[in-house]
């Protein structure tokens, strides 16, 4: 299926704000140095660089009652629901330059909204080495960036929680709408946490077990149902990829997918045609090396685009050319 013709929003977030380390503020000038913008052009794709939102700078405080830097990142968000809210009511596909993963809060909240106004079904897909489900009481560190996926269930803090503000103040989603791939740094508590709320989540055991194929298979599966038109978000974390070839995040963790296993999942999200909304997130340029983490997530991020080197079908065996 052919990818999405709506013009591309990128929306840059520069903030650290809810990391364990400095850095991921330079995110989205190190996508744009990478060539982000040229190479969705060059798949024929409408762009339009929005800029950078502007926030508050980074107080590099310790937690108070569990939360680091709450009322920023509460701002923060703010900025970027409105912003992501924008681009999808002018029908843009908005893509998220973060910043830290916290940002992931207002980008969703804005899409759960826009859908929920629409009546249209909705499916997160979280790459992530980690599962960003904990909360205050929970947490090892105080930093948002590793609750936002617990606060969009609606566990957290209430200026985090109710951002979407939707009719009866529910949660911006439910876990059954939620698909958690590549995860293999859980903390206990919020594991427990993870099965009790009931997410779907492909750790990277499964897929070592039955492949990147299978499991994209699974986390795909019934978007394609004819009475629905899904829209399906993606949410980026850098730190999804195996450190060997991304080593430009802050919190690396060693086995996760490699290079193929990655243009596979990505490949596969874009065969699914439903790719509504984007963020890519936790790219940290200082410590990369030559921005080749910022290289990789454009090469990536065009395979999601549509951009394939196949030459059938697929998982057609037809290996002979057609020309
Ligand atoms: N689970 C750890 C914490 O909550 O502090 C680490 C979270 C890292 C989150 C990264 C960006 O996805
Ligand atoms: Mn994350
Ligand atoms: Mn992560
Ligand atoms: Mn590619």
């Amino acid at each position: 299926r052919a990818a999405s013709t709506r013009p591309i929003a990128l929306i840059g977030a520069p903030t650290d704000i809810g990391a364990s380390a400095r850095g991921a503020a330079m995110g989205p000038d190190a996508l744009r140095v990478a060539g982000l913008q040229t190479a969705l052009e060059n798949h024929g794709l409408r762009v339009l660089d929005q800029g950078n939102l502007s926030g508050p700078a980074n107080p590099w405080q310790t937690p108070v009652q569990g939360y680091r830097h709450l009322p920023e990142v509460v701002q923060w968000n703010q900025s970027v629901f409105d912003a992501v809210s924008a681009a999808l009511h002018q029908g843009h596909l908005p893509i998220l330059l973060g910043g830290d993963h916290c940002l992931g809060l207002g980008s969703i909240s804005a899409v759960a909204r826009h859908c929920a106004a629409l009546g249209k079904p909705l499916r997160v897909l979280w790459l992530d080495a980690h599962a960003d489900f904990n909360t205050s009481a929970l947490t090892p560190s105080g930093n948002l960036h590793g609750m936002p996926l617990a606060c969009l269930c609606g566990l957290g803090p209430e200026a985090l929680t109710q951002l979407a503000s939707l009719p009866g103040g529910a949660p911006a989603l439910r876990p059954q709408q939620i698909r958690l791939i590549g995860v293999r740094s859980v903390d206990p508590g919020e594991k427990r946490l993870v099965h009790e709320q009931g997410l779907e989540v492909f750790d990277m055991r499964y897929i070592d077990e039955v492949g990147m194929r299978q499991t994209m298979q699974q986390a795909l599966a019934g978007l394609d149902a004819s009475d629905a038109d899904f829209h399906l978000h993606v949410s980026f974390d850098v730190d999804f990829l195996d450190p060997e070839i991304a080593p430009g995040v802050a919190t690396t963790v060693p086995g996760g997918p490699t290079y193929r296993e990655a243009q596979l999942c990505m490949e596969m999200i874009a065969d699914s045609g439903r790719l509504a909304s984007l963020d890519i997130v936790e790219l940290n340029p200082a410590l990369d090396l030559r921005n080749r983490t910022a290289e990789l997530a454009v090469d990536l991020v065009e395979s999601l685009f549509g951009k394939s080197t196949l030459m059938r079908a697929p998982s057609s065996p037809g290996v002979r050319a057609a020309w």
